[in-house]
């Protein structure tokens, strides 16, 4: 055995049995020990965006951390700005980065970097192992610091002597941080502003948007009156009929300061001080109203289900106490294609237990009220606002969940940074549709020009904002991967090729012309 197989073997050993992989040279034993040791699923992916915006989307449905394979320097760098997305959602991730033979890297060959300074800023434990015989333990340890809680992102640096030469242990994990599930000072404060007056709100984010979670805090406000909201972006909600829909505190910075203005108190549940995404003249950072007090129940990494049944239990609530929400009615729409028609398309084609991935930009802003009462799904969202976040993701959920339909809505410039997720959906054969929104356009970035205080664009302006010279033909991008796609410019065509999609298995590609 050498040190390749002795990781690949620590790994599978402590579970983490799926590796997303764009390999070279330093990893060729990683690759080869891969034949010699059953247990491992290996997807390629073709831009280490893809591979790492995957193992995100693993996570958010697994629950448990999928490895990364990636060449070097270079090879982690590109894969930087789906980690940095996945760090912002609490994924744990093991990346394996391959590294010189030991002995090469003072000879400055061309792939030579600083690989543990490129990895620190999007991980929370980085090593690099110093010999074959170490890598199983460091390997148990990345695995360790990845399932810790929070998650983390965990990278190990795997120098090609270290895996070519001689070892002889597996190892296993022995301990992961773990924090307590909630701090009972925290439940009992908490109860204590609930029981007061003035208008609360209970703020969730993370394990609280499970389904136990919403119906918790569902008996939780109709027991004491707070209102709840979800914050404007979320690794994962439990959505759909049956399920307690929560309001997202809106994107627009008006919009945001007006949802909020109401209240006294923010509690938050694994949420954080709402801030707006970015800085506009004259606007404010925080979002709460002044003389708001914002109140924390638990921090990432706790319990926020056993944090709010002991709330429940604190303020007397039980899952009776929420009050029955009006369902909206909802239907195939006709008439123009537009944001709203397209949002109740969407809603009535959502099948039972679907996974939709949300990366739909500006055609996408209407479609969560609509949404609420299409089938039980769930609903994924971009932490960290770096673009082509959606179609790795989809990749990851759909090979940690290949009994669910996977529905990924993406604008037209968020899909071209890591459109190669279509090569891996159809040679993995996954489950994946999807629905890119063609308006040939940086459409939000027409409006933050606006918002920012920008002017009105001119020519050249507008040439950064614009993708229509020339246009992208999806259908045949999709093609050239192996992905059937349909291209759609009505109401009817969107509503029939939605229907005959979610009755196909396999990957699958609409465009729809906006
Ligand atoms: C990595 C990265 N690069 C650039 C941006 C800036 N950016 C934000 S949205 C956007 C365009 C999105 O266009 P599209 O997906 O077509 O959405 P639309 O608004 O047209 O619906 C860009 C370039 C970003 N957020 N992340
Ligand atoms: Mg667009």
């Amino acid at each position: 055995m050498n040190g390749a197989e002795s990781l690949v073997r620590t790994l599978i050993k402590n579970g983490v049995d799926i590796c997303f992989a764009n390999p070279g040279t330093s990893e060729m034993h990683f690759v080869a020990a891969l034949d010699r040791v059953e247990g491992m699923r290996c997807v390629l992916g073709l831009f280490e965006g893809v591979v790492t915006g995957a193992a995100d989307g693993y996570f958010r449905m697994k629950g448990a951390p999928a490895c990364t394979l990636l060449h070097l320097g270079p090879g982690l760098a590109n894969g930087l700005a789906n980690l940095h997305n996945a760090k912002k959602a609490s994924s744990g991730i093991v990346n394996i980065v391959g590294q010189h033979a030991l002995h090469h890297i003072e000879s400055n060959a061309p792939l030579t970097s600083d690989i543990e300074g490129l990895a620190r800023p999007m991980s929370a434990w980085v090593r690099t192992s110093p010999d074959s015989r170490s890598v199983a333990r460091d390997g148990a340890a990345a695995v360790a610091a990845a399932k810790s809680s929070p998650p983390q992102i965990a990278t190990l640096i795997l120098p090609a002597d270290a895996a070519w030469s001689d070892a002889d242990d597996v190892a296993e994990i022995t301990v992961t941080l773990q924090r307590p599930d909630y701090s009972p000072q925290a439940i009992e404060s908490t109860a204590k502003i609930l029981r007061g007056s003035g208008e609360t709100l209970l703020l969730l984010a993370g394990s609280a948007l499970t389904e136990r979670g919403l119906a918790l805090a569902a008996g939780i406000a109709g027991k004491t009156g707070c209102k709840v909201m979800g914050e404007t972006f979320n690794a994962r909600i439990a959505r759909g009929r049956g399920r307690f829909f929560v309001d997202r505190i809106p994107y627009p910075v008006e919009q945001a300061l007006s949802a909020l203005k109401p209240f006294r108190t923010i509690i938050l549940v694994e949420a954080n001080d709402p801030v707006a995404f970015f800085a506009y003249p004259d606007k404010p950072s925080f979002l709460k109203p002044e003389g708001c007090d914002v109140h924390r129940m638990t921090a990432t990494g706790e319990n926020a289900i056993a944090a709010l049944e002991a709330l429940a239990g604190a303020v007397g609530a039980s899952l009776r106490d929420a009050k029955p929400q009006q369902p909206m009615e909802i239907g195939w729409p006709k008439g123009p294609l537009n944001n709203v028609s397209i949002a109740q398309a969407i809603a009535m084609a959502i099948p039972e237990n679907a996974i939709v991935v949300d990366e739909a930009i500006t055609t996408g802003r209407k479609f969560f009220p609509s949404t609420a009462f299409a089938a039980p799904h769930d609903w994924l969202q971009n932490m960290g606002g770096s673009i082509g976040f959606s179609t790795p993701v989809a990749i990851g959920a759909a090979v940690a969940c290949p009994e669910r339909k996977v529905i990924c809505m993406v604008g037209d410039g968020s899909a071209m940074y890591t459109l190669q997720s279509l090569w891996t959906q159809a040679r993995e054969g996954l489950n994946v549709l999807t629905i890119v929104f063609s308006n040939r356009m940086y459409q939000i970035l027409r409006g933050e020009f606006d918002g920012v205080g920008a002017g009105e664009p001119g020519k050249k302006a507008m040439d950064m904002l614009s993708l229509d010279r020339p246009a992208l033909d999806w259908i045949a991008l999709g093609r050239g991967m192996g992905v059937q796609g349909r291209a759609v410019t009505t109401t009817d065509e969107f509503n029939k090729a939605l229907a005959e999609a979610m009755a196909e298995q396999g990957p699958r590609l609409i465009e729809v012309q906006m």
